[in-house]
């Protein structure tokens, strides 16, 4: 009888145990994914392009633009969502993406740069 107690105990410590190596390894990968989540990203102006011209980012990311050229130029949503007006040579602009979606943007004066930002 107490050695059937005992037994149960053991394996009750067992799954126990089995949990608590489960809920690391799950944690570890939740914060691996947020690692290469990171909230912000980069896109440069530059030879009337923007580079690069499509990112993919994660819900809540905020993009800057950084305008390389020597020629002015914006970052212009083409529904209106956000617009940067006038940037000189080396101005930034940000705006976060607070939902899911497909965000196509252009350039008020060159009407060719064209680019997109997937957030998922
Ligand atoms: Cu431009």
């Amino acid at each position: 009888m107490k050695t059937n107690i005992e037994n149960s105990k053991g394996i009750l410590k067992l799954i126990a145990i089995m949990f608590i190596i489960l809920n690391i390894s799950a944690g570890c990968s939740k914060s691996d994914n947020k690692n290469t989540n990171a909230g912000t990203s980069e896109v440069v102006i530059q030879s009337f392009a923007f580079s690069p011209s499509t990112i993919t980012i994660s819900v809540n990311t905020t993009v800057t633009w950084t305008n390389k050229d020597a020629a002015a130029h914006t970052v212009t949503s083409d529904i209106a969502l956000f617009d940067s007006g006038n940037l000189a040579t080396n101005a930034t602009y940000s705006h976060q993406f607070t939902t899911i979606g497909t965000f196509n943007y252009h350039c008020t004066y060159h009407p060719a740069m064209l680019a997109k930002v997937i957030v998922q």
